[in-house]
């Protein structure tokens, strides 16, 4: 069978990685235009690094849970399976995930605004630092910001299409394109969340709860 699966901030929630819009959530507390837009980078540098620094060093001392754990055991127990997430965590490759499509790019790299070259990221960027391919002082985290073009959506689209089953773990389908996926979905839709997200009604079933109880009762 082949299962398409897209996550969520929720998936590592309980890893201590905190959601975006849910109480407490990240964007109650920075302003998504200053600190996740490209507008927001050629404003302030400096501020935006911080965000993405901090967010670094709590990725590192993070650790993958029950969930993320059991998506992996099912990606090798099923070879069809095409693991899509918007996190910029690197949580799913550390459970043991093989391949991981990151639609909204990763903590963890960086890259070069003016030649596009990429490398893994140190844990503190700075926005005097230069490009180790051509040595433009124009680095940045290599994540996708808003107004940016998703990375993958050709791989994404085709993977959704083919799917026998669409699953949706952890996301409140506010953001776009990801929130759309549902709707490209020619087989069966699963959403597992806390509660409904903002597209549940496009979702065939539903099962409630915390990812770490639900994803792995219904991997098993
Ligand atoms: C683009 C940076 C063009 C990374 C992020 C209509 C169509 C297309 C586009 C748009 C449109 N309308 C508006 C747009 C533009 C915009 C958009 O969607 N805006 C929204 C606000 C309306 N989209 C874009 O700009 C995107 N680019 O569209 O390009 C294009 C068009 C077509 C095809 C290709 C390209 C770029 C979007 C990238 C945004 N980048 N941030 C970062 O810093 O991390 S968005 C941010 O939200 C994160 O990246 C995150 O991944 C993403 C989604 O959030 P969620 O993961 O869902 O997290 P959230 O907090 O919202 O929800 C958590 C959920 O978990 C909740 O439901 C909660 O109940 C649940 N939960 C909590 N705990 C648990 C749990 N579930 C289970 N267990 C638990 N323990």
């Amino acid at each position: 069978m082949k299962i398409a699966i897209l996550t969520g901030a929720g998936v590592s929630a309980e890893s201590g990685l905190g959601t975006f819009r849910d109480k407490d959530g990240l964007w109650t507390k920075y302003d998504l235009n200053e600190v996740a837009t490209p507008e927001g980078f050629a404003r302030n540098p400096a501020l935006v690094h911080d965000f993405y620094n901090a967010r670094r060093t709590n990725c590192v001392q993070a650790t993958p849970n029950a969930a993320h754990t059991a998506l992996a055991a099912l990606a090798m127990a099923d070879h069809d399976l095409t693991l899509i997430t918007q996190n910029v965590d690197d949580l799913h490759s550390r459970a043991g995930s093989p391949a991981v499509i990151h639609m909204h790019g990763e903590l963890m790299r960086a890259l070069c605004a003016s030649c596009n070259a990429r490398w893994d990221a140190p844990l503190a960027m700075h926005p005097s630092d230069c490009c180790q391919t051509c040595g433009a002082a124009a680095t940045r985290p290599d994540i996708v910001w808003f107004g940016e073009i998703t990375y993958h959506m050709d791989a994404i689209l085709d993977a959704v299409t083919a799917a026998d089953l669409f699953v949706a773990i952890g996301t409140s389908a506010e953001v776009y394109p990801a929130a759309g996926l549902v709707e490209q979905a020619t087989g069966d839709t699963l959403e597992i969340n806390l509660a409904p997200s903002a597209r549940a009604n496009a979702f065939a079933s539903h099962r409630f709860g915390p990812a770490t109880e639900v994803v792995p009762a219904w991997v098993a």
